[in-house]
């Protein structure tokens, strides 16, 4: 497959479809619907629905050009075992980590909170990638995946965009992958820290990253930028 360019930002990005993971964070129940971590933690859930639609159509161009899509997951085992107290014990929300709330214990893996959301289901043979922090990269198996694939571009979308999607680019960047963040297919709980995040990955010629979109995606593809 020849370089295709994506259009982004700070400045357009050659990429090979078949070095190319779609990399959707966490797009759980847990973050998205009520009752979850997120707004046990007192967040408006709600807002992170507009990342919803721009992922199926960012899903439905990767599906249909075969790039490699690789969906994560933040959560425990359910002996918490790998939860730190650090993070159990933090803040004042409402039911902490593991306990029991209207979608099972929060995020505990296995629990219908964890799994991720109905309109972006994974396919089978689509790996789904279960991580105990905010980055992808750590303590997963993500690098070994990515590196048996030959992938040199990540296309990261998903929630929340100033914290698992951040990390995860950070961790990416670090690693030597050219991390995209798309612009529309990511979500936070606070519009501002999504625009900053977004501003602070492509100041400075790009520090860590790129930042690009759904439109952007499928037309560097020659596809419809169509709801699936
Ligand atoms: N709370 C918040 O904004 N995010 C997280 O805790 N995890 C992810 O971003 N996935």
């Amino acid at each position: 497959m020849p370089q295709l360019i994506l259009a982004a930002e700070p400045a357009p990005l050659t990429f090979d479809p078949a070095r190319t993971a779609l990399i959707i964070i966490d797009m759980q129940r847990d973050f998205l619907e009520p009752g979850g971590f997120g707004e046990t933690l007192g967040n408006d859930v709600s807002l992170l629905q507009a990342a919803v639609g721009p992922c199926r159509r960012a899903l439905g161009v990767a599906r249909a050009n075969g790039i490699l899509v690789i969906h994560t997951r933040e959560g425990h085992r359910p002996d918490m075992a790998d939860a730190p107290p650090a993070k159990v014990e933090r803040g004042a929300p409402t039911a902490r980590i593991g306990c029991a709330g209207p979608m099972g214990r929060i995020l505990i893996r296995g629990e219908d909170g964890h799994d991720i959301i109905p309109e972006l289901y994974p396919l089978a043979g689509e790996p789904v990638l279960d991580k105990p922090g905010k980055g992808a990269f750590y303590q997963t198996d993500l690098e070994l995946m990515l590196k048996n694939r030959g992938v040199d571009t990540l296309l990261v979308c998903g929630v929340t965009t100033e914290v698992c999607v951040h990390t995860t680019i950070r961790e990416g960047n670090d690693r030597g992958y050219r991390c995209v963040a798309m612009a529309d297919c990511c979500a936070s709980y606070f519009p501002e820290f999504h625009r900053v995040g977004l501003e602070m990955i492509k100041a400075q010629g790009g520090i860590f990253g790129w930042v690009s979109d759904s439109a952007a995606f499928a037309s560097a593809l020659g596809a419809e930028a169509k709801a699936t």
